[in-house]
C-alpha cells in the first residue's frame, strides 16, 4: 500500500534515468521499436549454485558473483545496486525464483517482470519488515491510483529461502510463496483490462537501498528508514529460478500501438516455412485463448530479426520511463 510514495522519488532524478537499469529504451506505444527478443522454449531453468549459471544473464549493475548459496547481490557500499536481467523476454508465463532477501533497513529485494511499454509485475522485499513481502503492478507506466500493491506475510525472508513465484496469462495473474497462492489479480480489476499487464517482458532481480539518504523523504519512508551503511554488506542470494514461456517465440513484435496483447505478433525466424501455421501449439495449458494472439507472420519474420540486432537505441525521457525506474530505482545511484 505504501509502494506508491517511492515514485515521488524519481522525477526528481530524470535526469540521470539515462544509465538506468529498469528502462525502455523504446517504447512500443509511442513509435515502432525492434521486436523484443523471445525466449523460444517452453522452459528455461538456472541452478545458481552451480559455476557459469551466471554467463546467459545480463548483469546490468554490478556485483553479482556465483556462490554455493547461489548469485549473490552484495551492497557493499553506498550507491551499489546489484542487478541482472534475462536476456529474452516471455509472453505470459510461470517464473520461480528462489531466494533470500537482504536484511537490513530500507533494502529492497526484488525481482519484477517489465516490457518495453512498462507494464510491470513486482516481487518487492523490504528488509525493514522481516515478516513480510510486497506484490505490486503497473500497466503502460501508469503509476497514478493507490491500490495496486499488496503485502503479504511470509515467514523469514530474510534468513530463510523462499520460491517467489508469479503465474501470468491474459486472464489473471496469481502471485505464489512457496506454491501457496497469495494474491489474484484479474484482468477487469486492472482498470478494466487497461493497465493489466499483457505485453512480452524480461526478468529483472536486484537489491537497491531504498533508504538511501540521497533518496526522497517518501521513498525512504517506504522503504522503512534510512539505511545505515555501516551495517554493509547487505546480501540477497537467488538460489535458482525457472521460467515457462506460455507462448515461446524467437521475437515479439508490436503490430500496432495499442500494447494490447492481441497485438503482439510471435514470430519464429529461423524456419520461416514452419511458421505461419503453428497456431500456437504452445500447450499453454492455463493460458487459454492465447492463440488468438499468436497470429505469426513468416514475411515479416527476418525483417525483426535483423532490427533487433540493430538495437540499443537512445533511451526515451517519457513519463512512462521515468516511472519504471523506481520499482528498481537502480540507477538513481550510480553516480
Ligand atoms: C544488457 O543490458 C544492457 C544495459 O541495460 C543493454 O544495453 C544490453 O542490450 C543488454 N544485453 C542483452 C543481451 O540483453
Ligand atoms: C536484521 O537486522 C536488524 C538490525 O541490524 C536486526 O535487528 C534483525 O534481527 C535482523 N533480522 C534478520 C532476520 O536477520
Ligand atoms: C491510470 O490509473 C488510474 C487508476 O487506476 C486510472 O483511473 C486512469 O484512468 C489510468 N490512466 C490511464 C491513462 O490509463
Ligand atoms: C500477518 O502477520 C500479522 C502480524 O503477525 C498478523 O497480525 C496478520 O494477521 C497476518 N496476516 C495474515 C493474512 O496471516
Ligand atoms: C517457435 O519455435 C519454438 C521452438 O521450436 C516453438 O516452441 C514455438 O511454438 C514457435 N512459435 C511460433 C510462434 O511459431
Ligand atoms: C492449415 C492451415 O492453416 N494452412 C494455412 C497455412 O498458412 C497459409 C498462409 O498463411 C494459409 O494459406 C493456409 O491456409
Amino acid at each position: 500500500m505504501k509502494s506508491y510514495l517511492k515514485w515521488a522519488a524519481v522525477t526528481l532524478a530524470a535526469a540521470q534515468l539515462a544509465t538506468a537499469q529498469t528502462y525502455t529504451s523504446c517504447n512500443p506505444t509511442k513509435k515502432t521499436c525492434p521486436s523484443d527478443k523471445g525466449l523460444d522454449k517452453w522452459e528455461y531453468s538456472v541452478d545458481f549454485t552451480e559455476s557459469g549459471s551466471l554467463d546467459a544473464w545480463n548483469i546490468t549493475a554490478k556485483p553479482v558473483t556465483q556462490t554455493s548459496l547461489g548469485a549473490k547481490f552484495e551492497i557493499a557500499e553506498e550507491g551499489e545496486a546489484p542487478t541482472i536481467a534475462s536476456e529474452w523476454y516471455i509472453f505470459f508465463g510461470h517464473v520461480d525464483v528462489k531466494l533470500r532477501a537482504a536484511n537490513g533497513t530500507g533494502i529492497i529485494s526484488t525481482y519484477i517482470l517489465e516490457s518495453g511499454d512498462l507494464d510491470e509485475i513486482d516481487w518487492e522485499q523490504v528488509s525493514t519488515y522481516d515478516q513480510e513481502i510486497q506484490t505490486d503492478y503497473f500497466g503502460k507506466g501508469n503509476t497514478t491510483g493507490w491500490d495496486r500493491a499488496t503485502t503479504v506475510n511470509v515467514t523469514n525472508p530474510e534468513t530463510e529461502f523462499h520460491t517467489y513465484s508469479i503465474d501470468w496469462t491474459e486472464e489473471r495473474i496469481e502471485w505464489l510463496i512457496d506454491g501457496e497462492l497469495v494474491r489474484t489479480l484479474k484482468y477487469e480489476d486492472a482498470n478494466g483490462g487497461k493497465d493489466f499487464p499483457q505485453t512480452p517482458s524480461l526478468l529483472k532481480i536486484g537489491i537497491w537501498a531504498g533508504g538511501d539518504s540521497s533518496n526522497s523523504e517518501g521513498t525512504i519512508e517506504w522503504a522503512g528508514g534510512e539505511t545505515d551503511f555501516d551495517d554493509v554488506p547487505f546480501v540477497m542470494y537467488v538460489e535458482s529460478v525457472k521460467v515457462i514461456n506460455y507462448n515461446p517465440a524467437q521475437y515479439y513484435k508490436y503490430s500496432d500501438k495499442t500494447g494490447d496483447y492481441s497485438s503482439i505478433k510471435m514470430l519464429n525466424s529461423s524456419s520461416s516455412s514452419s511458421l505461419s501455421n503453428t497456431s500456437s501449439s504452445s500447450s499453454s495449458s492455463s493460458s487459454s485463448g492465447s492463440s488468438s494472439s499468436s497470429s505469426s507472420s513468416s514475411s515479416s519474420a527476418s525483417a525483426s530479426a535483423s532490427s533487433y540486432a540493430t538495437s540499443g537505441g537512445s533511451v526515451i525521457y517519457s513519463s512512462a520511463l521515468v516511472v519504471s525506474m523506481v520499482a528498481f530505482a537502480v540507477g538513481i545511484f550510480q553516480f
